[in-house]
């Protein structure tokens, strides 16, 4: 069952959400040869409650792109990029990482299950999101697109660049472009790919294909200098939920460099920006705009 609303969740469709609850459990069933243990811990982190923004980012793109019948043709991308996202935090929160105790609300896999366990986790759900697309997504020229463009933003040029450029960065200095450069890799990728996979599934045209392209790297900036300032906030819903014990150790963030005013500033001018790179769409992209101005004011 899909979250019920509250004035802090994001303004997403129950019945989307639920569509995506029941894909993702789907493709989270094994046959026999997967022990059992493993698919417990698998389904533990892929399901646990997330806020599901990518996987509705992808459905959005496609519906904005070929309407309704779209989304349908698009939902083995939005369950790929769910279990690519699953993966990199049961990964990040490893001991060898950021090691945390929580995510998102529960002990995280190493802690639930063990660490070999979890790092099995993230390789099946990695393997997996491959098998969903080319499987999942027709005709097989269009699953052949999405596969490269979701290898591409998860491999080394993207998020897993991403990661080994920010546990690098730890206990040092670094400036604005470096960050910069860290975070479009390691958050902002897969923000990207989600629009791009939706416009791609869709059969978009390459002018819908890129101005996605662009609302989804703003958003993601915009996605990350507001992970940022909640941080800094210590906001309540995020104790014992995303924030690791040792999450502040060393980092240089958006408000330690810019200050915490012209950190929102530029978030908000970044949610602007993308809204504005969707204009084309006309009402079609509205509820991308909505999920934009969401991530910008979110609390959790
Ligand atoms: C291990 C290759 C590898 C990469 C890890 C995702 C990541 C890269 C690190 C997680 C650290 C972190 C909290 C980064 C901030 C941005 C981020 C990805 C936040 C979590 O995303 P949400 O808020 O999470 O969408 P939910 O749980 O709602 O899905």
């Amino acid at each position: 069952m899909a979250a019920a609303p509250t004035s802090d969740s994001p303004p997403l469709d129950a019945q989307r959400s639920e569509q995506i609850e029941t894909a993702l459990r789907r493709w989270a069933q094994f046959d026999a040869n997967c022990p059992a243990q493993l698919g417990e811990a698998i389904r533990y982190s892929l399901l646990a409650p997330g806020k599901r923004l990518r996987p509705h980012l992808v459905l959005l793109a496609a519906e904005a792109c070929g309407g309704a019948a779209a989304v349908e043709q698009a939902l083995p991308a939005a369950v790929a990029v769910e279990m690519i996202h699953a993966y990199s935090l049961v990964h990040d929160d490893l001991p060898a990482m950021d090691d945390d105790d929580l995510r998102r609300g529960r002990p995280t896999c190493h802690k639930q299950f063990d660490e070999a366990t979890a790092i099995l986790v993230g390789d099946a759900l990695l393997t997996r999101a491959f098998e969903v697309l080319a499987t999942g997504i027709q005709p097989g020229e269009r699953a052949a697109r999405c596969c490269a463009l979701l290898a591409k933003a998860a491999g080394p040029e993207a998020l897993v660049g991403g990661q080994a450029d920010d546990l690098a960065a730890e206990f040092r200095h670094i400036g604005l472009e470096r960050l910069q450069s860290i975070h479009r890799r390691k958050t902002g990728a897969l923000f990207r790919a989600s629009l791009e996979l939706g416009a791609v599934a869709a059969d978009g045209s390459a002018e819908q294909r890129q101005a996605l392209v662009l609302f989804g790297e703003k958003l993601g900036h915009a996605f990350q200098i507001v992970d940022d300032l909640l941080d800094v906030s210590g906001n309540e819903a995020n104790v014992g939920k995303r924030i690791g014990k040792d999450r502040h150790r060393g980092k240089v963030t958006y408000p330690s460099l810019l200050g915490v005013e012209p950190s929102r500033r530029r978030a908000a001018e970044l949610i602007e920006e993308a809204c504005q790179a969707i204009d084309s769409f006309g009402a079609a992209a509205q509820p991308l705009r909505e999920l934009a101005e969401f991530v910008g004011r979110r609390s959790r």
